[in-house]
Formats: structure tokens, C-alpha cells, sequence
């Protein structure tokens, strides 16, 4: 079983506000249609999580009542995201269905600290693909905080014991002094890598969760869908390997 998360600066670039790539979309849809194995799929946010999210501190926790209107918003631009995507999926052959994070996940100080996985585990069972995203979540600590879709990965990638975690990113992979890393390890180190303006960190954020949780897979571009393809089919390609 694989576990891919669809990049969402991939689906929902963030120089457009709440704008979906329905090319892009598309042709990832049809790219992991071509897997016959069981899969999960997460995606990030994009444009439509980390602007309001930065605007209105939701990634600080809860600091007054003027951020409720934000929290509201990116919870149903959220809910929004995932009907696209889930819908892409399913049009490209793959029966798919939405997860909604915040009803499953619970953090405290940003980390799951519990997770109701049945449904999952669930949906799993009948072949049908769940439909994961990065969303704001409940927090015992913080009252609610941002929950970034690698997280996710990383945890149910030890959940359910998943053999590959598989990264769409809008990059060729994991780039040092603008070279392309061949492989990454989860024992190496990471000073070498910066955090974009995310509110969840780019891709230091996705590094960090691959050695937090030992995630073994391959950070690809995810706009090279023959790429997709070979990563689902175990024959390797452009990208950066995780070991
Ligand atoms: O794009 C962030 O998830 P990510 C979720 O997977 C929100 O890091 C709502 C900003």
C-alpha cells in the first residue's frame, strides 16, 4: 500500500488566490489512476489554507475571538479543495472519499496526540481510497492549530504500516545549493534546508516529518505524470529517493 500526498501548491498555487489547477489536478488524478495498488491520498492546502491561515495566526492557536471568522473560512475552503479533488479522482477511475482531517485528528501543540483511524481503516477494507487533507484542527493545548498533510502522511504511513510515502511536490525534489539530492536520508541532517512562507514550513516542514516518523519513499515533481506513474510501478525516476 502507498501513501501520496498531492502537494498543494501542485493543485492550488498560492500566486492565485483560491484558484484550482484543474489541468494539473487532472492529470495527477489520472497519473495514480494507473496504480492497481491500495493507496491513501492526502493534499495540502495551497492558496487556499496558508493565507487566511497567516492572516489570522490560526498556526499560533487561539489568541481571541477575530479569529474565528478565519478559522471558519479555511475550514470550508478546505471542505472545498477536497469535493475538487476527491472529484477529479473519481472521474478518473479511482473510488474515492472524502476524510474530513478535523473530524479524525485531535493535536496538542501542533502534534496528533489522538486519531480516530477506523474510518479509514474502513474504507480500506472495501477498496475504496480515502481522501486525506491539511486542515486546522483541534488542539488540548492551543485551542486549535494547523495540521499539515505531511504530518499526516508520516502518521499513518506508521499507522497502517505503509511501504512507500509518496510526495508530489512542485520541485524535482529535495534540492541543496540548487542540486538535485539523489536520495535522502531520515538520519541525515537538515540545516541545509529552508522554510518557504508556509505556515507549515515547505519543505524543511516535510523533511522534518519524514525523520520524525521514518517515512521510506520518493519526493517527485508532480507535474511529470509519466514520472507519477513509474514511482506507483516501483521503477524509479527523477526525484529524491527517501531511505
Ligand atoms: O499544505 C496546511 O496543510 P499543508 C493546512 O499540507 C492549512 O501543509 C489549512 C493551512
Amino acid at each position: 500500500m502507498k501513501i501520496i500526498k498531492i502537494g498543494g501548491g501542485l493543485i492550488a498555487p498560492k500566486d492565485k488566490d483560491r484558484v484550482i489547477d484543474t489541468k494539473t489536478l487532472s492529470e495527477i488524478c489520472k497519473a495514480l489512476s494507473k496504480s492497481d495498488e491500495k493507496m491513501v491520498i492526502i493534499h495540502g492546502a495551497g492558496s487556499f489554507g496558508h493565507t487566511l491561515a497567516k492572516e489570522y495566526k490560526i498556526h499560533e492557536g487561539f489568541l481571541g475571538e477575530e479569529q474565528i471568522p478565519g478559522l471558519l473560512e479555511i475550514r470550508s475552503d478546505m471542505e472545498r479543495l477536497n469535493s475538487n479533488v476527491v472529484s477529479e479522482l473519481n472521474k478518473a477511475g479511482i473510488n474515492a472519499i472524502s476524510m474530513q482531517s478535523s473530524a479524525i485528528f485531535v493535536c496538542s501543540e501542533g502534534r496528533i496526540v489522538s486519531a480516530n483511524t477506523e474510518p479509514i481503516r474502513g474504507c480500506l477494507e472495501l477498496g475504496v481510497t480515502p481522501v486525506l487533507y491539511g486542515d486546522v484542527v483541534f488542539d488540548r493545548a492551543k485551542k486549535f492549530s494547523i495540521l499539515s498533510g505531511d504530518q499526516i502522511l508520516g502518521y499513518l504511513f506508521t499507522k497502517f504500516k505503509i511501504n512507500q510515502g509518496i510526495f508530489l511536490v512542485d520541485v524535482d525534489g529535495v534540492l541543496k545549493d540548487n542540486k538535485l539530492l539523489k536520495q535522502f536520508s531520515t538520519f541525515s541532517d537538515l540545516s541545509f534546508a529552508k522554510e518557504t512562507g508556509d505556515v507549515t514550513g515547505g519543505m524543511l516542514g516535510k523533511l522534518k516529518e519524514i525523520k520524525n516518523y521514518s517515512v521510506q519513499g520518493w519526493i517527485i515533481n508532480g507535474r511529470f505524470p509519466k514520472r507519477i506513474e513509474k514511482i506507483l510501478k516501483n521503477k524509479g525516476a527523477k526525484g529524491t529517493e527517501i531511505i
